[in-house]
């Protein structure tokens, strides 16, 4: 679902190849990956938001790891950890005993059924460790980490080399909560829309729908907007976009304008860039939704002709779910 994690079965290291390259290799040549997928749904532990802080590390150096084990299987644990970039990799338990602050081996990790185990920044009071880099390392760059499980499989995740592995992690929990927010917003909604003119008077109150549906899971949502009454319809796309941290919907009315709102992935507030009308003034317009329940939630449309300096209420929505026909 986040960072790109990899599987084989085999032996660590030389012996399992990239299995992310072979299956591109497989898709440009058009082949169905089955042995690929195959690997992938086998596999009971997943590796989520792999990382390591390594960027700007040198030859030696200790470094620490950190990754989410999103077990879907039965109990299951983590006995030992290998990287062909590192002498050792152990997994740390910052131990502020009698003997002062030290770090102990603390492999097995237990993987219980169901459950996600985090290995978070910063790290106290667990950390994994590759010790004894062997060449120094950039951010950007790439290692492979081997996991030896209890159940007797070998798991592999490729982590990113990361300056700020809190903020690397933040960014992580960030997409999560846009994926949670185009969940939510996937289904029948009927919208009562109530519109305010200039003089911050409402000037009518309608009833539509709203429909979204995956076009990528977790990713990308299609949408139609309908106001029956008045014979409106609009198309929508609602995705994030990990890369720049952003989440964004794009709406196009029958008239062929489009407005896209972009916000920062989480939050609940999106803007458009400012647009020139054809009256020859500017303008911006703000989204935010509010008072989210499961099955319910509300949404304010501001508008602003001083590119964001003061904004005027343009419509309130309430948004409840409906049953999908
Ligand atoms: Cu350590």
């Amino acid at each position: 679902m986040n960072a790109p994690s990899i599987s084989c079965h085999k032996a660590p290291s030389r012996s399992c190849p990239g299995t992310t390259a072979r299956l591109f290799a497989l898709l440009i040549a058009g082949l169905a990956p089955s042995g690929a997928l195959a690997d992938k749904a086998e596999n009971q532990v997943r590796i989520e938001r792999p990382i390591i802080a390594a960027a700007g590390a040198i030859a030696g150096a200790d470094v620490a790891a950190y990754a989410l084990f999103v077990n879907s299987g039965a109990d299951n644990a983590i006995l030992e950890a290998r990287c062909d970039c590192a002498e050792t990799v152990e997994l740390h338990l910052v131990d502020r005993g009698q003997s002062g602050r030290g770090m102990v081996n603390a492999l097995p990790l237990p993987l219980p059924a169901g459950a996600r185990t985090e290995i978070s920044p910063p790290g106290i009071p667990r950390h994994m460790m590759a010790m004894g880099l062997k060449t120094a390392m950039a951010k950007g760059d790439k290692v492979t980490l081997h996991f030896r499980l209890a159940s007797g499989e070998w798991i592999s995740g490729q982590f990113d080399a990361v300056d700020n592995s809190s903020k690397a992690w933040q960014n992580f929990e960030d997409i999560d909560t846009g994926i949670a927010q185009l969940r939510h917003a996937a289904g029948n909604w009927r919208v009562t829309t109530r519109f305010f003119g200039a003089d911050g008077k409402e000037s009518a109150t309608v009833a539509g729908s709203y429909l979204f549906e995956w076009v990528v899971e977790d990713r990308i949502l299609r949408g139609t907007s309908r106001i029956a009454s008045l014979g409106l319809t609009s198309a929508m796309l609602f995705y994030i976009r990990p890369s720049d941290g952003s989440i964004e919907m794009l709406s196009v009315g029958q008239d062929g304008a489009a407005w896209t709102m972009t916000g920062p992935i989480g939050a609940e507030t999106r803007e458009t860039p400012e647009v020139a009308m054809a009256d020859g003034t500017k303008l911006k317009l703000r989204f935010t939704r509010f008072n989210i329940v499961r099955d319910r939630y509300e949404s304010r449309m501001e508008r602003s002709t001083d590119g964001g300096v003061t904004w005027a209420l343009g419509n309130h929505q309430i948004f409840e779910r409906q049953a999908v026909d």
